[in-house]
């Protein structure tokens, strides 16, 4: 490949103009995407290749019952500008919160794309479907969501729900869901691939973008229609304080010495243990550390599990699904050399293929070293020591 070609097609210099990145950054982007929806080798370059050549495909994007953060969410990533390789990678034909056109010259330029791109359109659902009493809690152009949804799934080629709202009924839908608020795949009686969050995060909307654009399809979905590229691990696997859960270090209440040390939040309500996302692993904002709810101190809500965000009580302990040793083993008690260890054992057991031995062998260390805070606060540092 020539050094201002990709694929042999692409004036390099002219793809940096489009989208006001350089090569080395476009082409950081595109591995970047490859490996985290985990493509084999020579991914990036189908993908370079995709973006940089072929027709943006039409994008038609409707706001039912939510707050528009999954939108700010897309909005609002800084590195490398998300937000223009976005609106770059699709053609956003049809944006209520965007646009800025209103009322019939909006329903009409949603009318003239869905024409112009049938059969061919991305629809993108944010936000939950009111069903009860007729649909009549949500109206736009004298529709409810649940006709006009209906409709412009018709002539799609794919639909997508972004946000937790259109995947589960998210907030809208908290008990007693006064509004019948239903997910885009309950009205439209599918499942659809469906990218939960609230917000949801960028990455994985652009990376079900840039896929769909690749391949032509979109990419494969667990049982719930969340890809599996970014839902198929507990965020309690990738999370930056599970050797402090490993260590039985808990923080006990908001502002404790516990919380103040970073320990895990588990005791302070962190879903982490039964909710499915990669938060810990791609993080939000693209600040470069601890962007995340449990990295800012705050419990994970579970926000992108149906029954737990927004349904179980902010302070009820999480079910642990299971017990699998963690991916990663922070240093965080390098003076006392005990993390290390922990984490030693359980990495030694489970490369030897002896996973549940070091699920045993976290859980022996846990029920040993949760005696450690039994008073409520966090241990001194010469008791952490000494024990
Ligand atoms: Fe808000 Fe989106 Fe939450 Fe819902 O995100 S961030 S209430 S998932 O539909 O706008
Ligand atoms: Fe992280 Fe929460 Fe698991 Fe603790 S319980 S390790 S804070 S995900
Ligand atoms: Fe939501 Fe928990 Fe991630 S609250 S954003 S799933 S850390």
């Amino acid at each position: 490949m020539d050094e201002n070609t990709i694929g042999n097609e692409v004036d390099i210099v002219a793809l940096e103009n489009r989208l006001g990145i350089s090569r080395r950054s476009f082409m950081q982007f595109c591995v970047a995407v490859a490996a985290s929806m985990g493509l084999p080798a020579g991914a990036d370059a189908a993908i370079a290749a995709a973006v940089a050549t072929k027709k943006r495909p039409s994008v038609i994007w409707l706001h039912f019952q939510e707050c528009t953060g999954c939108t700010e969410s897309m909005l609002r990533a800084e590195h490398p500008t998300l937000e223009k390789l976005i609106l770059d990678i699709i053609s956003l034909d049809y944006h209520e919160t965007l646009f800025a056109a209103a009322g019939h010259q909006a329903e009409a330029a949603r009318k003239s794309a869905m024409k112009a791109n049938k059969g061919k359109y991305l629809l993108v659902v944010e936000g939950a479907i009111p069903t009860k009493n007729n649909g009549i809690y949500c109206k736009i152009g004298g529709q409810t969501a649940v006709d006009l949804v209906k409709e412009c799934a018709a002539d799609a080629a794919a639909v997508v729900a972004i946000g937790s709202c259109a995947s589960w009924g998210g907030m809208p839908s908290t008990p007693p869901n006064p509004t019948g608020a239903s997910s885009a795949g309950e009205v439209l009686g599918k499942v659809i691939p469906n990218i939960p969050g609230c917000p949801p995060n960028p990455y994985n909307f652009l990376a079900t973008v840039v896929h769909f654009l690749t391949f032509g399809k979109l990419p494969d979905v667990d049982q719930l229609g969340r890809p599996k590229f970014a839902y198929s691990r507990l965020i309690h696997e990738n999370c930056e304080r599970r050797a402090h859960f490993a260590a039985g270090r808990f923080a006990k209440e908001f502002g404790d010495e516990g919380h103040r040390m970073g320990y895990c939040l588990y005791k302070l309500g962190c879903k982490g243990p039964e909710t499915f996302a990669n938060c810990p692993a791609i993080l939000f904002g693209d600040v470069g550390c601890a962007s995340w709810p449990v990295g800012t101190g705050h419990p994970c809500i579970g926000c992108t599990e149906k029954g737990i965000g927004f349904a179980k009580p902010i302070h009820a302990l999480a079910e642990i699904r299971y017990v699998t040793p963690p991916t990663g083993f922070p240093h965080i008690v390098e003076e006392q050399g005990r993390g290390a260890s922990l984490g030693a054992a359980a990495l030694t057991a489970a490369i030897a293929g002896a996973a549940v031995g070091a699920g045993a062998m976290l859980a022996k260390n846990l029920g040993k070293n949760v005696k450690l805070d039994e008073g409520g606060t966090a241990p001194k540092q010469e008791e952490r020591i000494e024990s």
